[in-house]
């Protein structure tokens, strides 16, 4: 197979972690007979200092050019002090997912046995759960127009019929060769949009009887993640409801820097991490690379129909557990010391 990458590293430790998913493509590559070639292109605050604008026509271009892009993370904290500013990195991110048509985000709650301590659950409600969330990615409130007036602003909360159909049949989809078990998280008590959501899914899930239906509001959802995650399998939900509750859910896996994440639709597959850009520790190789390694596990299966390839990377990273290794972030008191490691021996590692 040969494919060709286009890698977007972004900001912050986008960079650092990217190096290491791109280092983990090749090897499998080399191991498998697959060769792949690399282009690189900007998005976020580099691309705003080099270019003015987020998302330049040039990285869309290849983007659509491509056959699957390995992305970082975005965000500089120069924004978040400043509110008003007009152009920001994130827009780059949402475009390109509007203009690839990426619109499910694949997020798989991944949990290694090794990592059952980092996390701040007690392992016993934690062992065995296996997650996998389609968060809807180019709808809701990020894509509804904005306004702001003399003291007040809105965001448009907006769903359309088939952007939750489309999704609901991705997520009923691998609900069929998972567990059979499906939970929509809405809002339905409250938003019209949610009322929507639901209705849709409620018709989408009459094409797919053998599959457990259950509807969750989003408050007991992100309860109901911590108290027992082991109810979930396949859980879908609107875009904004998914950013929140994946970040809840990275805390099961130990750490925001274990999770990947597949964004799939009607263009090229769009493979990242689900950690911003981390700014406090660019730099410093102290970032985890597991999970833009891990993302490209994703890319191999999702992308490329590759399983053994993908199961090689998720089993490397295992067996680096295993060994004792481990970033800070996912260090416990009971890590030797000499095992924590920086960005690239972790990479190195795996
Ligand atoms: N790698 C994910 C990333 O860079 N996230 C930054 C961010 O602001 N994302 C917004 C979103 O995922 O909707």
């Amino acid at each position: 197979m040969k494919k060709n990458i286009l890698v977007i590293p972004g900001d912050g430790i986008g960079p650092e972690v990217t190096t290491w998913g791109k280092a983990v493509l090749e090897k499998i590559g080399s191991i498998y007979g697959h060769t792949f070639s690399f282009d690189e292109g900007l998005m976020g605050h580099v691309a705003i200092e080099a270019t003015g604008t987020s998302l330049p026509d040039d990285t869309l271009a290849k983007a659509k050019a491509s056959d699957a892009i390995l992305f970082g993370a975005v965000g500089h904290i120069k924004y978040d002090n400043d509110p008003s500013a007009k152009v920001r990195p994130e827009q780059g991110l949402l475009k390109i997912r509007k203009e690839l048509g990426l619109y499910a985000n694949l997020r798989p709650i991944m949990l290694f046995d090794e990592l059952l301590n980092a996390s701040s659950l007690k392992p016993e409600i934690l062992k065995g759960t296996d997650i996998l969330f389609f968060r809807e990615l180019t709808g809701d409130v990020y894509f509804g127009e904005k306004t702001r007036g003399d003291g007040f602003s809105s965001d448009l909360m907006i769903y359309h019929k088939y952007e939750v159909e489309r999704i609901a049949k991705k997520a009923y989809e691998a609900a069929m060769v998972r567990g059979k078990k499906l939970c929509s998280v809405d809002k339905a008590n409250v938003l019209e949009t949610s009322r929507l959501w639901r209705e849709v899914i409620q018709d989408v899930a009459k094409q797919y009887p053998e599959v457990e239906t259950e509807h969750m509001f989003i408050d007991n959802a992100a309860m109901q993640l911590v108290k027992n995650p082991k109810k979930f399998d396949v859980v879908v939900t609107a875009n904004l409801f998914g950013d929140i509750l994946t970040d809840e859910a990275s805390q099961i896996a130990g750490s925001m820097g274990m999770l990947a994440s597949a964004s799939i639709g009607d263009g090229t597959g769009f493979f990242e991490p689900i950690h911003g850009s981390a700014h406090d520790i660019a730099g410093q190789d102290k970032a985890n690379p597991l999970a833009s390694i891990l993302s490209v596990a994703l890319m191999y299966e999702i992308a490329f129909g590759l399983k053994e390839e993908a199961k090689r990377i998720t089993d490397a990273v295992d067996k680096t557990l295993k060994a004792g290794y481990r970033t800070g972030d996912i260090a416990d008191s009971n890590t030797d010391k000499a095992k924590i490691l920086g960005t690239t021996a972790m990479g190195q590692k795996v």
